[in-house]
């Protein structure tokens, strides 16, 4: 093979199906969990620092998860998601509130 032939398939500056390589993330939702200790306040207070919620969203939902046993915080990619439930759980244990929050697969 000649140098000028060398790894050169002709196709120099054509863009083949650029779009097709850039996939999706996928995404995870975290659900906040009932229990019969957190102080509402509490709940609402987490919402507010680390799913961004302003005081009436964050009450809203802590309310859903009160009333229904389990609700949706947010939706987020893998490393976002996982990031924020631990911050909610190490929250709650320094407080010695027994919250649980997870992630779960949309
Ligand atoms: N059930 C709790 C109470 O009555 C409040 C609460 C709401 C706890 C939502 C957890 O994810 C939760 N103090």
């Amino acid at each position: 093979m000649s140098d000028k032939e060398h790894d050169d398939d002709g196709q120099t500056g054509v863009i083949v199906r650029s779009r097709a390589r850039v996939k999706k993330p996928s995404l995870y939702k975290v659900l906040m969990l009932n229990d019969d200790y957190t102080p509402m306040e509490f709940v609402v207070h987490v919402l507010e620092r680390y799913f961004s919620k302003n005081r009436e969203e964050a009450t809203r939902i802590m309310l859903h998860v009160h009333q229904r046993g389990v609700g949706i915080c947010g939706v987020y990619t893998y490393e976002i998601a996982e990031t924020k439930v631990n911050q909610t759980m190490d929250l709650a244990r320094k407080h010695q509130h027994p919250l649980q929050c997870t992630l779960e697969k949309e």
